[in-house]
């Protein structure tokens, strides 16, 4: 008879993203010998995805068998059996919406037996499990003995990923993916167009993505960008692509001046795609029409934040006319919640809201920094920060869900304030996040509720879901992402996944346990805080 392993991971059971175990003592049960466990019953995705992750996270063969499996999944129990966890509430950002993630995952001595209401819960139970597996030296594989019934708090969990202040290969966003599947997330929204650069493909507007002078390539082609919808949708992942239109397109002006029309800008660093422009309204068009072509999602986010320098009426305009581009591609929109002042989004469509603090922009601190000509552009963010607030509740009454995302908590290039275990760590502490943003700890980004958000911010509204941010200004490679997503991203997940108020003594218990998990997937830069 073999022991438990020596660490305990299941003293305090990662609750990352499982629900509590019914069985309170859940004491470790040797579930595979061997370095293997058998499987039967899962579909190819969630099979694929239980075997590759068992590999990489514990060196595990898993094996699929027709009888006596080790691990057996019912991918089509009655949802009535996981009545004791509410459904998910929130907008379904899927192709085909209406999936139910619930799920129980009953782990007994030599046996696992999984129960689903559909292939996605079956695929979210397994996540569970190749979380909760440890292996011993001997390769006897254990797991906590009991029961779990699970499900999701809200149907929208999703990462923002900025690829154009730094730009990531297919293979950088795949391992994206791969992390954000560990944590059951299910959207990954790509920021793909700025003034930095333009990061797809476009057939009708092909100079916004012309060669380089260094030769490098800093863009998808449309089927490298297929592949990577595709690769998500493997793993339960919807993907929405954002143009941000009509600020944040220096990009596109850059390859194609003549989008100005006959309206001069107003300053060559405030430039916006203006309303009495046919070209620029054409442009839109065309750029929303193709990406809907590439998008099997239901929704497509318009952009529309920081339209700096832009006249109210101008801006209004404009989004009328992307938002109605937007529809008429079958597709539905997601904007940033500046659009909320256009009065066109429905409740077919999602506002974003962002804007934690208004007061973090400091605009005579910005104007100490630029020339005087800039001012006015300056004082015209000034202006569009202070009137933030009544966004949200904007949106509310006409009946626009809403997707919270407060940049205070949940954009991740914010730095940390933790000091560093690892001294080596010190240079990237102090080089990665947005300088103007105040630094906060591990503790304070998880300290946080979605409804409390909601409630301050948007009282009434009906929460889409909740979505994590990661802009890409001081990053110059994938080891500043992985030290800017981890050790966040899986408090992010859990706020999304679970109703249960979780404290955050037990949470960081959970993340020691999980380190060497972003390691095998290739995050190894997480960063690491002192006590
Ligand atoms: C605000 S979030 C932006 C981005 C920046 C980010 C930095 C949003 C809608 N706009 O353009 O990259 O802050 O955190």
């Amino acid at each position: 008879m073999q022991t438990p392993p020596e660490t305990d991971v299941h003293a305090e059971l990662p609750r990352v993203v499982p629900a509590p175990f019914r069985d309170r003592t859940a004491e470790p049960v040797r579930v595979g010998v061997g370095g293997r466990l058998t499987l039967a019953g899962a579909d190819p995705e969630a099979a694929d995805w239980f075997t590759r992750s068992a590999d990489r996270l514990h060196g595990l063969r898993v094996e699929a068998v027709r009888e006596n499996a080790g691990v057996r999944v019912f991918p089509a129990a009655d949802p009535a059996e996981f009545a004791a966890v509410a459904p998910a509430t929130g907008v379904d950002p899927r192709p085909v919406p209406g999936a139910d993630e619930r799920h129980a995952l009953e782990i007994a001595e030599d046996r696992i037996v999984v129960r689903a209401a559909g292939a996605e819960g079956a695929f979210r139970a397994l996540t569970s499990l190749v979380q909760l597996l440890t292996v011993d030296a001997a390769g006897g594989v254990w797991a906590p003995r009991g029961t779990v019934v699970d499900g999701p708090r809200y149907t929208w969990r999703s990462l923002s990923l900025d690829v154009v202040r730094h730009w990531f290969t297919v293979q950088e966003v795949r391992r994206v993916v791969d992390l954000m599947a560990l944590y059951k997330f299910n959207v990954l929204h790509l920021h793909l167009t700025d003034s930095q650069g333009w990061s797809l493909e476009s057939r009708r507007w092909p100079e916004l993505t012309r060669p380089r002078p260094d030769g490098t390539r800093r863009y998808y082609t449309r089927e490298e960008f297929a592949g990577l919808v595709a690769h998500a949708a493997h793993h339960h992942v919807t993907v929405v692509p954002e143009v941000d239109l009509p600020g944040h397109t220096g990009a596109a002006f850059d390859a194609y001046p003549e989008l100005h029309g006959d309206i001069p800008p107003i300053h060559p660093r405030a430039r916006f795609l203006h309303p009495d422009s046919e070209a620029a309204l054409g442009f839109a068009r065309d750029v929303l029409e193709e990406f809907a072509e590439l998008t099997p999602g239901r929704f497509l986010h318009l952009g529309g934040d920081e339209p700096f320098g832009m006249l109210h009426d101008d801006y209004v305009r404009f989004v009328e006319h992307t938002h109605r581009s937007l529809r008429a591609t079958g597709k539905r929109a997601v904007g940033w919640q500046e659009t909320a002042r256009a009065g066109v989004l429905d409740g077919e469509d999602v506002l974003q809201y962002w804007i934690g603090a208004p007061d973090e922009f400091d605009a005579e601190g910005i104007k100490a920094q630029v020339p005087p000509e800039y001012h006015a552009v300056v004082d015209r963010a000034a202006e569009s920060f202070r009137i933030s607030p009544g966004d949200a509740p904007a949106a509310v009454r006409a009946g626009v869900p809403v997707l919270v995302a407060p940049n205070s908590r949940l954009y991740l290039d914010r730095s940390y304030a933790d000091a560093c275990a690892d001294p080596a760590q010190e240079n990237d502490r102090e080089r990665l996040g947005l300088p103007a943003y105040e630094p906060i700890t591990v503790a304070d980004t998880f300290a946080w509720d979605p409804d409390d958000t909601a409630e301050s911010a948007a009282p009434g509204a009906c929460v889409a879901g909740v979505e994590a941010a990661v802009w890409g200004e001081t990053m110059t490679g994938f080891d500043d992402l992985a030290f800017l997503l981890l050790p966040r991203l899986p408090g992010v997940a859990e706020k999304a996944w679970t109703r249960r108020r979780t404290e955050w003594a037990g949470h960081r218990r959970s993340l020691a346990a999980h380190r060497a998990f972003w390691d095998a997937l290739g995050f190894g830069n997480h960063f690491r805080p002192a006590d």
